[in-house]
């Protein structure tokens, strides 16, 4: 028995390396709009912050998420059907999946792609007791780049992407398209998607959502700063910077930006990168949505807007595409 339990926590490995964070970090902190890539939240204690994100009043998403998938969750894995191979972008703690696993019927594969390897390992042998039936082939890697899919035992009838938080809002319009493209060529023929899209609403409901009372939201955007200091010999003071996020209704998306409260320095290894007082680095954007824009996003991309589930407020969706 000890060798299947190790097999299940091994995962197909492309570990994306500290080399690459750093040369991200610093590529990002060169460019005149100074910018960090939002991915490099999740590390242990980022992923904590987040996850105290979901449960905050404010931040819906998680909430209404969860709501339409339990209130509709028959219907979707009617459309998805039996058999299938189901890979996960950003599993993080495996909990939205688990909606569907408790709900399809005999699904092939269960396949979750994180960055964070710990979490990943963690969750994976949760998961192996929970659905003792399931395969589950986890995959360590940044799901931006490329990377191979493990091959499930059993075939499948139809490979279907997991893609919920409305992740696919951090993605910058093109990005984001080419994302769907390729996620389109993962699925192939009679593939699907599945994902959570939030929508445009009232700015001071984005607003919120994003600069909440208790600050957990502005202690995981400054949470980047130290795991920079952490992992990359830097030197950023955190109580000289601030965390600003705000709605840009003329590009239909939430900026988080950490402002420099003063002119300062910081080093990067030898390298020095100078702050002006008021100057900001964006550490993420979250694009909202209209249904047709994210229709005629996803047609571009090749898929077609097979079913969307809303919830009463038309906050959130939940959308099945095909390719
Ligand atoms: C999980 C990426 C969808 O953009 O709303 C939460 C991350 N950032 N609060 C989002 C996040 C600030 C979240 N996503």
């Amino acid at each position: 028995m000890k060798s299947k339990e190790t097999k299940h926590v091994v995962p197909h490995d492309f570990r994306p390396g500290q080399e690459r964070f750093r040369a991200e970090v610093l590529g990002g902190l060169r460019k005149p709009q100074k910018e960090l890539p939002s991915k490099y939240f999740y590390d242990e204690h980022g992923s904590h912050l987040f996850e105290r994100i979901c449960t905050l009043e404010e931040y819906y998403i998680p909430r209404t998420e969860a709501a339409i998938m339990e209130a509709y969750i028959k219907e979707m894995v009617e459309l998805i059907g039996a058999r299938v191979l189901l890979i996960e972008y950003g599993s993080g703690n495996c909990a939205k999946v688990r909606i569907l696993l408790d709900h399809l019927r005999d699904p092939v594969a269960y396949v979750p792609i994180d960055l964070s390897r710990e979490q990943l390992l963690r969750v994976t042998k949760d998961l192996a007791s929970n659905y003792p039936r399931l395969e589950v082939l986890p995959v360590c890697a940044d799901y931006t780049s490329g990377f191979e899919l493990p091959m499930p035992k059993r075939p499948s009838n139809r490979v279907v992407v997991y893609f919920p938080g409305s992740t696919i809002g951090n993605f910058d319009p093109i990005p984001a398209m080419n994302f769907l493209e390729h996620i389109a060529r993962v699925c192939g023929p009679g593939g699907a998607l599945l994902i959570g899209v939030d929508l445009k609403k009232d700015p001071t409901v984005h607003h919120r959502a994003y600069n909440d009372s208790e600050g957990v939201t502005a202690a995981f955007n400054l949470n980047l700063l130290q795991r920079v200091n952490r992992q990359l010999d830097c030197d950023f003071q955190l109580e000289w910077f601030e965390h600003y996020a705000f709605y840009n209704p003329t590009e239909g998306r939430v900026e988080m930006h950490i402002v420099s409260l003063r002119e300062q320095t910081v080093h990067l290894g030898d390298v020095t990168i100078p702050f002006a007082k008021g100057e900001s680095i964006w550490t993420e954007s979250s694009y909202k949505f209209n249904l047709d824009e994210f229709k005629q996003m996803a047609a571009a991309a090749g898929l077609r807007v097979e079913h969307v589930w809303t919830d009463e407020q038309q906050w959130f969706s939940v959308q099945y595409l095909v390719s």
